[in-house]
């Protein structure tokens, strides 16, 4: 039985509008929030310790991180090594670098030969020895249409077609590396992307480039002992009758408030031929709040948001204050009070909302009843004095264009 810590979405160095500058390092809190979410993860790795370590992609925001993140990625990831537990870095799409086809942040690690560190940058099957045995895993980095597919071959093709063929391209693909494979030994598959069974997360917002969906039934196979995927923010096991289980432990901090409601962790499994037993391991990580009030009816709108956050438990939390509210109570609102009330919270945002005055109108014989449309213009004009002059015109020009199905400009 093989022990594995699988982790995800480490994104490391984003978020920092969440954050503020920490005054004794001068650095982002965000960064020092997520490294030491980080730090949790190798400890328990090493803690265990585990047998083999999973990263499911997407280290950074993107793939030139500046020196300072990088370094602090490599600080934790180097525990590792020195405790000779193998490493599987898998190369997610924020990871890749558009403009050197294949290059990726993560190349280095094996450029420098960083010891039982492997690299997943393309589909294969890695053997590795660990101190409980040797266990297979078949790296599945993100894949674009142009790594399987060449352009005159998806030329004409409607996106559902190109999707088809990409996925017929894949399951003969993986079926190699899967023949490949030693029967005696646990085999893990490793991917970074889109199951089209998955919920989604911020990662639909983050997306770089454009990748496609990959069938679950292409992930659900007896041959798999477990299916550690990366890409998707939001836990979840896609496969729960768990033959295999195939699990987006999901990112380890919030990356925006889209995550506001997810709990954050990563995985500990143990992977035998035939089974494997898993759980979830949450991770303490800094909570969000979104506080929403609709002020619009107020008599007193500053005393409603006031006494709203007065309510609340904003202590050390990532809070927005939404609130909505008419153009004429605008003035009404003390900005720099709100900003106080907020002061408990870690760092916040307030979103005010102007809600739609349409049901305001400013010609008061146009309100509450459906119009016709040439009536809406003869109201329009009556209290449209300038206009006197081409009013005759306006009329029929709108007639025409109300009852002729085409213009006569549009002809030919
Ligand atoms: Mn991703």
């Amino acid at each position: 039985m093989v022990k594995v810590l699988h982790l995800s979405d480490i994104h490391l160095g984003s978020g920092f509008s969440h954050g503020k500058v920490d005054p004794e390092t001068g650095l982002n809190t965000r960064f020092l929030d997520f490294i030491g979410t980080l730090r949790r993860c190798i400890d328990r790795a090493l803690d265990e310790p585990v047998d083999l370590v999973l990263f499911g992609g997407d280290a950074f925001p993107d793939a030139t991180p500046p020196p300072y993140i990088a370094e602090a990625f490599a600080v934790e990831f180097h525990r590792l090594a020195e405790a000779n537990i193998p490493t599987v870095l898998l190369v997610g799409n924020h990871d890749r670098y558009s403009l050197a086809d294949g290059s990726a942040s993560l190349g280095i690690y094996r450029t420098l030969a960083v010891p039982n560190f492997i690299v997943g940058d393309r589909l294969d099957l890695h053997s590795i020895p660990t101190r409980h045995g040797p266990i297979q895993v078949i790296t599945l980095p993100w894949l674009t249409s142009s790594t399987l597919l060449t352009r005159p071959e998806s030329q004409g093709l409607s996106i559902a077609e190109i999707n088809q063929l990409l996925a017929e391209r894949l399951r003969i693909a993986l079926e190699g590396e899967i023949r490949k494979r030693d029967r005696n030994c646990p085999t893990i598959l490793l991917g970074h992307l889109m199951s089209d069974k998955a919920k989604f997360g911020a990662e639909r917002l983050l997306a770089v480039s454009k990748g496609f969906t990959i069938p679950l039934s292409l992930l659900v196979r007896q041959e798999f002992d477990y299916v550690a995927l990366g890409h998707v923010h939001k836990h979840q096991n896609l496969n729960p009758s768990n033959d295999p289980p195939v699990v987006y432990p999901g990112s380890i901090e919030r990356v925006d408030f889209s995550e506001e409601k997810e709990d954050k962790g990563y995985v500990l499994a143990e992977v035998e031929v035939g089974s494997c037993h898993w759980e979830f391991c949450p991770l303490p990580v800094r909570p969000f709040l979104t506080v929403s009030v609709d002020v619009s009816q107020a008599e007193d709108p500053q005393e409603m948001l006031l006494k709203t956050l007065g309510k609340k438990d904003l202590g050390d939390r990532v809070v927005r204050l939404r609130y909505k509210l008419r153009a004429d109570q605008l003035d009404r609102i003390n900005t720099s009070e709100l900003r106080k009330a907020l002061k408990p919270a870690h760092s916040a945002t307030i979103q005010p909302e102007l809600i739609s005055q349409l049901s305001r109108p400013r010609i008061p014989s146009l309100s509450g009843r459906a119009i016709d449309p040439l009536d809406a213009l003869h109201a329009y004009l009556d209290n449209r004095e300038d206009l006197r002059d081409i009013r005759e015109d306006l009329v029929k020009a709108a007639e025409h264009l109300l009852h002729e199905d085409e213009l006569p400009l549009f002809r030919d």
